[in-house]
């Protein structure tokens, strides 16, 4: 199988095959054949009277020691995946609302509130009197009922219920899925599948939907608060791939999730000071910060900051060479970069208590001092790009133009230049008279098992031909941008007539000089609420549910554990979800019924598991013209 289509990518195995230093795709050839125990969510650990294992043929034991079926073992194993995610989602969330509580009182002088409208708007949707009071009270209120939303209350979590659409809020009522706390719905989790506790597979995956629409609200939460601390996101132009790196600059990548960091680190790079000294070190181009995975997306969005690679190929960012220091926080970050990074002079340093890496320096990020240790660790690059050897440099001349930052309010006022009083009207139009055929959200990581982008890459021609207007968030935006798919050339390119005639007249309206990208990128992973947003006004607008709209999910090459989250809550939100990749539940039936066709009568959304990338455009296609017959358009 290709390790990958990106030509970046392909340079930097080449160079590893050359330099005998293994890569991903190297470790994953050695874990060949993986356990088809474990591939079909067959096992389970849960207790010491374990490891139990279900014979998928029916030869061999059906039940674990305990009793335990596969139905049982299959549905707990992605029950503990949601809560997993929903963690770290919500640990990223609530790491934002104490730095948005410290920001408001005064203990962190580096996180000013940027947008103060977007305060406002949160705190008055959350219920939180806004009138004549300051931003600092309505900070300290709107951060307060944050942290309120991680235990137990007997409310529903304010950040699903009033996001979403009221026939949402019925649906779940109805089948008993709505969330109160975030932490302590994955607490309660971890309790209902440990040792001999739920056992009913359907109840488990109730559940499971439950915990992720507490997911979903710590996600919604993530972006509502970084777009208060740093500026909700407007259209940028920057550019993708690891030809950002530059020979002549102190290469410093920003990797991980949080905008804490990142945003920081991005505002330093131009500090005068710092500057002098790169040039002083023999770095004439200065500083140069460049993203991986998602918080390169959040800084890609504000600051424009270029996109230099994405999950699956994290480490091909330290092959070039020319990395001299790789921050990092928390989530989807390969151990193995340390070793990587000791074949070169790149420094790797740890920020976050919760995630340390051996054999990486480790400088303890505090919100009170941000601002300082985000000059330290550019200073930690400076000394290292003195060590830097000029033989071992190999960068890939390979970089893509991209426009990011797609928020759901920059989307609404593109629309409004074209309709100022009713903004969604045009889209609306639209979509009415086929011109945009359908919406499909492309979400999710890279992954070995699949050659690296293959699957977005056929998938968006096809759907951009048929009129389908894409978003894109998290890596999936990355491998979109990486290959010019976020750039106006590609909608000349890719889109069918009707979807082109719709961007064209967007983009010269909103004086662009040319059309809006095929693909318009939402953000990072918690950004696939902004997608949400979206589809969610227009339902409103529309006066149908979610489950109506010919919209669909897709994450082709999926990976975490968060990803099964969200493609879990796309589910629960009505949205038909495309898996490229065979999650570990085909162990079970029971369960696979429930996830493909129950969930569809229970909330309108579904699973469709299908990795051949075009049969799965052609099946979301087919999910679209039956939602459009529904609505009485032409399909
Ligand atoms: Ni999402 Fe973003 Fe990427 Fe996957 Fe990881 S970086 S949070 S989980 S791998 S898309
Ligand atoms: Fe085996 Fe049951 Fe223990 Fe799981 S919980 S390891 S199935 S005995």
């Amino acid at each position: 199988m290709e390790k990958s289509i990106d030509k970046a990518t392909l340079g930097m195995i080449a160079k590893s095959g050359r330099q005998k230093i293994p890569l991903v795709w190297d470790r994953y050839e050695r874990q060949k054949p993986q356990c088809g125990f474990g591939e079909a969510g067959l096992c389970c650990r849960h207790c010491m009277q374990g490891p139990c294992r279900i014979d998928p043929f029916g030869e061999g034991p059906q039940e674990g020691v305990c009793g335990a079926t596969a139905d049982t073992m299959v549905a707990r194993g992605l029950a503990r995946a949601v809560a997993a995610g929903t963690a770290s989602h919500g640990g990223h969330a609530k790491h934002m609302a104490r730095t948005l509580l410290m920001s408001a009182e005064g203990r962190a002088p580096d996180y000013p509130v940027r947008d103060e409208a977007k305060l406002r708007a949160v705190a008055e949707r959350s219920g939180i009197n806004t009138g004549s009071r300051s931003t600092r009270k309505i900070a300290a209120d709107l951060a307060k009922k944050a942290l309120d939303e991680f235990s137990e209350k007997d409310s529903p979590l304010a950040w699903a219920a009033t996001t979403v659409t009221g026939g949402r809020v019925r649906t779940f009522l109805k089948h008993g899925v709505v969330p109160t706390g975030i932490d302590s719905v994955v607490s309660e989790m971890m309790h209902r599948t440990t040792y001999g506790v739920d056992a009913d597979p359907v109840n488990l995956l109730l559940g499971t939907i439950k915990c992720a629409l507490a997911d979903y609200a710590g996600c919604h939460m993530a972006t509502d608060l970084a777009d208060i601390l740093f500026g909700t996101p407007q259209p940028a132009l920057t550019r993708a791939n690891l030809g950002v790196i530059r020979k002549d600059a102190v290469n410093i990548a920003v990797h991980g999730h949080n905008p804490l960091l990142s945003d920081m680190i991005a505002q330093a790079a131009s500090d005068e000071d710092l500057v002098n000294k790169a040039r002083e070190a023999g770095a004439p181009g200065g500083i140069n910060v460049v993203g991986i995975c998602c918080t390169g997306n959040e800084v890609m969005m504000r600051r424009k900051i270029p996109l230099a690679t994405s999950s699956v190929s994290q480490e091909t960012a330290i092959l070039t060479g020319a990395l001299d220091a790789m921050v990092v926080d928390y989530q989807c970050i390969m151990p193995s970069l340390a070793g990587i990074a000791e074949c070169f002079h790149t420094k790797l340093i740890t920020t976050m208590p919760i995630a340390r890496i051996p054999k990486a320096s480790h400088i303890e990020f505090n919100e009170e001092k941000a601002g300082m240790q985000a000059r330290q660790i550019i200073s930690e690059g400076i000394s290292a790009f003195r060590q830097r050897d000029p033989k071992k440099i190999d960068i890939p001349g390979v970089t893509a133009p991209a426009l990011a930052g797609f928020s759901a309010e920059a989307i609404i006022s593109a629309l409004a230049v074209v309709n100022g009083e009713d903004p969604l009207k045009p889209l609306i139009d639209s979509i009415a008279a086929g011109n945009v055929y359908g919406v499909c959200l492309f979400a999710g990581c890279n992954t070995v098992k699949v050659a690296q982008d293959f699957n977005y890459i056929e998938m968006v021609k096809r759907l951009a031909k048929k009129n389908v207007l894409v978003l894109a968030t998290g890596c999936a935006s990355g491998a979109f941008a990486r290959h010019g798919f976020m750039s106006p050339e590609a909608t000349n390119q890719y889109a069918g007539d009707g979807l082109k005639t719709v961007l064209t007249a967007i983009g010269e309206a909103a004086g662009l000089n040319g059309p809006l990208p095929p693909v318009l990128h939402m953000g990072s992973c918690v950004d696939n609420t902004r997608a949400a947003d979206v589809a969610v006004a227009i339902a409103n607008k529309l006066g149908v549910d979610l489950d109506r709209l010919p919209v669909a999910a897709s994450a082709p090459e999926p990976v975490t554990e968060k990803a099964v989250a969200i493609g879990t809550w796309a589910v629960a939100a009505g949205l038909p979800t495309h898996l490229g990749i065979v999650p570990p539940v085909i162990g079970s039936k029971t369960v696979t019924g429930v996830l493909t066709k129950t969930a569809r009568d229970l909330f309108g959304g579904y699973f469709i598991v299908e990795p051949d990338p075009l049969k799965a455009a052609d099946a979301l296609l087919e999910t679209m013209a039956e939602r459009r017959k529904g609505l009485g358009l032409s399909a």
